[in-house]
């Protein structure tokens, strides 16, 4: 524990929330754990290992909720960045994170730190370029993405055979190839306990990520019903909660298996709808034959807080699932 938290009277973090396509995003402007200058992902390694109870403080309950994404802006190490970001949320922390990427830049923009134009953003998986547009819409130009196993079987208890791609869009994915659901807010209940199946069977099987990493997002896919849509999906996020946007690292992912697929060509247009009807528009560039996708969308702030943290509160550090 640093030693501003075994103080907590004396503490207060100032944080700006916004929401991408009804994903939130709440920033960490100041007050946050000091963790040194090494890269982001030194600092993300730091912030999980000896600040884990900082992370839920910001975004578990009673200050947030499971669906709460947090950002810590740092200062980046490669100055020409205008930021660097470390993600996280209730369970954990992300290594990128789209929707709050965006989230970021509108936030940068509404703090008069950014004005429209090309920005780069230093996250632990690496530097993306943000484009903060005229209208206020942001393009994201994501890490290299791409698919790792086609068309993959995985048992599923339950539910029988399931089949899908594993790829890489920031974050590890398991893109489901063809499912009985209908993706509806109704259904929410149903998608998420299908989609969590899916990943307790990944787990117990052993099916990973490269290096090992656990894939911790699955993705369901259906027709949009919206003209000029391609697609809409549902997305289960590390922990139990949904994506409420189309989930940049998502999209990306399913990007670099429709290029895979020969299904969509270089700057082309893909329209992503989300489960709540929001919707992100990608592309995806070829450079030394990896596929960079970009996701644009728009986030609106709409909070400023600051947090407090009071002495003789049982729950100043969040409640932990
Ligand atoms: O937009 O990449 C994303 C994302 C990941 C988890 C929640 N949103």
């Amino acid at each position: 524990m640093n030693d501003a938290i075994k103080t907590p009277a004396s503490r207060r973090v100032r944080v700006i929330d916004s929401h991408t396509g009804g994903e939130p995003t709440r920033v960490v402007v100041s007050g946050g754990p000091e963790m040194g200058r090494g890269s982001l992902s030194e600092r993300l390694e730091c912030f999980r290992e000896r600040h884990d109870d900082f992370r839920s403080a910001v975004v578990n309950e009673p200050r947030g909720s499971d669906v709460m994404v947090g950002a810590l802006l740092c200062e980046p190490v490669d100055s020409s960045c205008a930021a660097g970001v470390i993600f996280f949320n209730n369970v954990g922390y992300l290594g990128m994170c789209g929707h709050g990427t965006i989230g970021l830049v509108a936030t940068l923009a509404y703090m008069k730190r950014i004005a429209p134009g090309e920005h780069k953003i230093e996250t632990p998986v690496g530097i993306v370029t943000a484009i903060l547009n005229a209208s206020g819409e942001v393009t994201v130009h994501n890490v290299a993405s791409y698919r790792k196993a086609a068309n993959f079987a995985v048992d599923v208890p339950g539910y029988g055979t399931v089949h899908g791609d594993v790829a890489w869009g920031g974050n590890w994915f398991f893109l489901v190839r063809s499912h009985e659901l209908t993706l509806t807010l109704a259904n929410i209940e149903q998608l998420t306990a299908f989609t969590r199946a899916i990943r307790r069977a990944l787990n117990a099987n052993g099916i990973t990520g490269d290096n090992g990493k656990e894939i911790d997002h699955v993705e369901l896919f259906a027709p949009s019903e919206k003209p000029g849509v391609h697609s809409k999906n549902f997305v289960l996020c590390p922990g139990k909660a949904y994506d409420r946007s189309p989930c940049g690292t998502g999209t990306s992912a399913k990007l670099a298996c429709l290029y895979a697929d020969g299904k969509l060509r270089e700057g082309e247009i893909w329209r992503q709808e989300s489960i709540v009807g929001s919707i992100f528009e990608g592309s995806v560039r070829v450079r030394e034959g990896k596929i960079y996708p970009s996701i644009t969308g728009s986030a609106f702030v709409n909070a400023e807080a600051e947090l407090v943290f009071t002495s003789g509160d049982p729950f100043c550090m969040g409640i932990r699932g």
